[in-house]
């Protein structure tokens, strides 16, 4: 007879779960978002899954932004996709015979022997990277993590401040809705207006195989997302005047917290990080000066092509509150705004969704129109936090880790109810609620 000392069994814990999740993910060397949906390895949700695997693993976490940082690009600049060789061509839209970096993106360094997408995504890498070397110092030091890690996202960093600055303000554009990550966010749709769709036979969407269509951007979107980075292909993937370029609130903010980690890293390998934090407080400067709306009470997008602010209210407005040196006043009235009519928090909404409540575009299933997604929630929460708003954070965090759970990991979920959308079994929605749960 089996002579039991352990309790018995219970359901798994959140914390195993979400470990669970990350572990059917990992594919050796990174994590994958989604096994169906996005089977490849994508830029910034490996920050995000690094923050979080960094408490199950250092090891793997270092590896994860490792394995990103071997795809960078001569000039600097991180792919958005890195590719899985061993992955099907058809298992993702666009494909690899799509982008064809290594040939298109000769001059501007596209790494030879893997093949990787030519746009980028928010520069998380640099927060990622410090707080998994903080998670592990000693494992770091002994593996020089930092020290291999400083030049490459130095360099980062600086193609994004000098290739990108396209509006002259010292801010870095992004040139396609893919790199600020939210794809078909509303505030896309004027500047996306100006762009003749390629048309709808041209291309083949895989992502339709595995989402609902009334949950996903729609063909028109993607006509005009492939014309885009078409374009950009056949220049080369070289920067310059292209049709679309917009300044973002929450890819700057991203950049500029980034700025401070970077300088936080300089200072650990024997450095100073003066000149950093000097930086990245020029950029909270042009920031606000450039995109704060007082009126609105939150950050606005600008369109560099009509050199006008886009008025629509996109979460991305609000995550500058993760900025520690954000003036007092902004601070709050961000907060204010994010507990307002038009996002709901500790209101109507259980988390924050990605677009206005009150916008003529609301959509609470449709992608980056309305849902809730768990990194920008996570954003929010570090935001509150970092501002004294424990009581808010703390319930941020508590609907985050309950919905979370209940979604079994859901890509995102109905601002609402917590209705489970698009995919399930999500890595940074895992890898946030370890980090939330530590
Ligand atoms: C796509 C992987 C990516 C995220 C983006 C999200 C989506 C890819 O998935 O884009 O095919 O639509 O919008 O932010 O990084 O999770």
């Amino acid at each position: 007879r089996d002579i039991a000392y352990d309790p018995p069994p219970t359901a798994d814990s959140p914390h195993v779960r979400a470990a669970k999740v990350l572990e059917a993910n990992w594919t050796g060397a990174s994590t994958v978002p989604s096994r169906g949906l996005y089977p490849h390895q994508w830029s910034w949700d490996s920050a995000f899954i690094a923050i979080g695997l960094r408490h199950l693993s250092p090891l793997r976490a270092q590896t994860e932004l490792e394995t990103l940082l071997d795809a960078q690009w001569g000039d600097g600049r991180i792919p958005h996709i890195v590719f899985n060789p061993s992955v099907p061509l058809d298992a993702y839209f666009p494909s690899p015979d799509f982008w064809r970096s290594s040939t298109a993106g000769r001059t501007t360094g596209a790494p030879r022997t893997v093949q990787t997408s030519g746009i980028v995504q928010p520069p998380v890498h640099a927060l990622a990277a410090w707080l998994v070397h903080r998670a592990d110092p000693g494992l770091s030091r002994a593996r020089g993590f930092l020290a291999r890690m400083y030049p490459r996202l130095a360099a980062w960093h600086r193609y994004l401040l000098h290739r990108r600055d396209l509006g002259g303000a010292g801010l870095a554009s992004v040139v396609h809705p893919w790199e600020q990550g939210m794809d078909n966010s509303p505030c896309w749709d004027a500047p996306l207006s100006r762009v003749t769709p390629a048309p709808a036979r041209s291309f083949r969407r895989a992502d339709l195989a595995h989402g609902a269509p009334e949950d996903r951007p729609t063909d028109l979107d993607y006509g005009r997302y492939v014309r885009l980075a078409t374009e950009y292909r056949d220049r080369g993937y070289v920067d310059g005047p292209g049709q679309f370029a917009v300044e973002d609130p929450a890819f700057n903010a991203l950049l500029i917290a980034s700025e401070h980690a970077l300088a936080g890293i300089a200072t650990e390998l024997g450095a100073t990080g003066t000149a950093r934090h000097a930086r990245a407080e020029r950029l909270t400067a042009a920031l606000i000066d450039r995109m704060w709306d007082p009126a609105r009470e939150m950050f606005l997008c600008h369109d560099v092509r009509s050199g006008r602010l886009i008025a629509e209210r996109s979460v991305a407005g609000l995550i500058p509150l993760l900025l520690p040196t954000l003036p007092r006043d902004i601070a709050t009235a961000l907060v204010r705004t994010a507990h307002g009519p038009h996002f709901g928090l500790g209101a109507t909404t259980r988390l924050a969704p990605s677009y206005d409540l009150l916008g003529e575009a609301f959509d609470p299933h449709r992608y980056w129109r309305g849902p809730a997604w768990f990194n920008t929630n996570w954003l929010l929460e570090r935001g509150l936090r970092t501002h004294g708003e424990r009581n808010r954070a703390d319930a941020l965090r508590a609907a985050m880790l309950d919905l979370a759970a209940a979604s079994d990991f859901a890509e995102y979920v109905d601002p609402y109810t917590g209705e489970a959308c698009g995919a399930t079994g999500f890595g940074w929605t895992a890898a946030l609620t370890l980090d939330l749960l530590h």
